[in-house]
Formats: C-alpha cells, sequence, structure tokens
C-alpha cells in the first residue's frame, strides 16, 4: 500500500487553476464597446486606404493607356507593374497563406539549399504534393527575404497549401515566379490550381544569374467552391529534372468589391 496517491491527487486539484471572476456588468460592457469600436475604427482606415488606392490605380491606369497610345512600350509596362506591386501591398495584409515567402522552413544546408521530398511538411504551412522541391537559402537571391524554392528538386515537383477559404468569395493569387539559373531552358512553365481551376505561367530566362533572378510578379484569381481551397504549384519543366521554376512571396487575399 503506497500512501503517495492521494497526495499526488491533491497536488494535481491545486494546480487546476479557479476559474476567473466575471468583470461587473458595467466594466464588461465597457470593454465590449472599446472593443467594438476598435474595429470599427480599424474598418473605416482600411476603407479609406482602399478608396485612396483605388483612385491612384485609376490614375495610373489612364497614365498607361497614355503610354501606350504613344508608343511607350517600356514606360507602359513600369506602370503596369507599379500598379501590380500596389496591389500586393494592400493584398499582403490580408494574405490568407501561412509562410507564403517560404522563410520558415528546414535548416539551410550547406549547399545553400535543402532537396525536401513528396509528403514532407517541413516547408511550414506547405506540402510537397509530388517528386521533391528545393527549398533554397543561400544558393540564390530570393524575391523576398532569404529563402525561396526551386519547384524541381532532384525531379519535377509540386508543393500545396490548403487554406480557409469564404464560398462565392474570388481571391486574388500572386506570386514571384523566376527560373533556376543553371538550367539550360530559356523558358519554363508552372501550372497554378485551386478550387477546380488552373493556369500556366511562363517564365522567359533572360540574363539571369544567382544574383540577379529577374524575378516576376505573376497574378491569377479563383472562386473559393468550398469553406478550404488548396492552392497548388506544379512545375511543368520536365526537360532538367535538378532544375524548374523558382518560386517565392505568394500571397492569396480576397478581392474587395
Ligand atoms: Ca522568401
Ligand atoms: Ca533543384
Amino acid at each position: 500500500m503506497t500512501r503517495v496517491a492521494p497526495i499526488g491527487l491533491l497536488s494535481v486539484l491545486l494546480l487546476i487553476p479557479a476559474r476567473a471572476a466575471d468583470l461587473p456588468a458595467d466594466a464588461d460592457k465597457r470593454v465590449k464597446e472599446y472593443e467594438a469600436q476598435r474595429e470599427a475604427i480599424r474598418k473605416k482606415a482600411d476603407d479609406e486606404a482602399a478608396a485612396a488606392l483605388a483612385r491612384l490605380v485609376a490614375d495610373l491606369t489612364a497614365l498607361q493607356e497614355v503610354y501606350e497610345k504613344g508608343g511607350k512600350k517600356d514606360e507602359a509596362k513600369a506602370v503596369a507593374d507599379r500598379i501590380v506591386r500596389l496591389g500586393r501591398d494592400a493584398d499582403r495584409a490580408a494574405n490568407v497563406l501561412v509562410n507564403g515567402s517560404f522563410e520558415e522552413g528546414p535548416e539551410a544546408a550547406a549547399g545553400g539549399f535543402t532537396p525536401v521530398g513528396a509528403e514532407s511538411t517541413a516547408i511550414r504551412g506547405w506540402k510537397v504534393t509530388t517528386g521533391s522541391v528545393d527549398h533554397i537559402g543561400t544558393y540564390w537571391k530570393a524575391a523576398d527575404g532569404d529563402r525561396s524554392l526551386d519547384l524541381n528538386g532532384n525531379e519535377v515537383g509540386a508543393i500545396a497549401q490548403t487554406f480557409k477559404t469564404i464560398k462565392g468569395q474570388k481571391y486574388r493569387v500572386t506570386f514571384a515566379l523566376a527560373a533556376n539559373a543553371d538550367a539550360g531552358a530559356e523558358s519554363m512553365k508552372v501550372k497554378v490550381s485551386a478550387a477546380g481551376k488552373s493556369d500556366e505561367f511562363t517564365f522567359e530566362k533572360k540574363e539571369v544569374s544567382r544574383e540577379n533572378m529577374g524575378w516576376v510578379i505573376k497574378a491569377w484569381e479563383f472562386t473559393a467552391t468550398d469553406d478550404e481551397t488548396t492552392l497548388e504549384f506544379t512545375s511543368l519543366h520536365t526537360d532538367e529534372p535538378f532544375c524548374g521554376p523558382a518560386l517565392d512571396d505568394v500571397i492569396v487575399a480576397p478581392i474587395k468589391k
């Protein structure tokens, strides 16, 4: 027989915290009023910023048209690129993805990248769904932060993330695309899919290096058909198993009406 058990049980009971006392009704009401006020202030500020952005984008779009009509292609493209970037700044705060820039993942390997195989969830928030990808560290310069991906790890790969969505809501997907600078191909393709829809994007590889990857921003949209959606990026570059499309800085945000 032992006497330890009842004493042990008593210790456990003493460790259970007492239920927090309720606030007096008037203090509780004040807290709730503050919380509602805080939400209203935030929403008003968000709405005002969105309206200011919409005015700016309208002006820039008009400027882009002027350049296009005047045959100034480079100027028109610079304005168009800036419009996409401005939209991304607004979307970034509302990004529904976890670790969209791939900054959190396996410890950087000595060679500057780490191959991550199928079924692995080592890159936080993401799952490698086909083949393998490389989680790139110092091997080449990321579009955002210090990490990015080669969608061909040691073979053609794909990676996906599942997140909560509102059924019927339209979402904008933007991402930075480049190509493994070691590749011989002059262009390579990636497939983006979500909610039963997909599209292909091509990166034209001109005079790029590991230091200057020539990242470009691509944009896509889907409408959620469920309260959960899986976004997947699949390499379509089958010619060179070790060198695929490079991916970074993925943002998914609801499109406000
Ligand atoms: Ca990154
Ligand atoms: Ca690779």
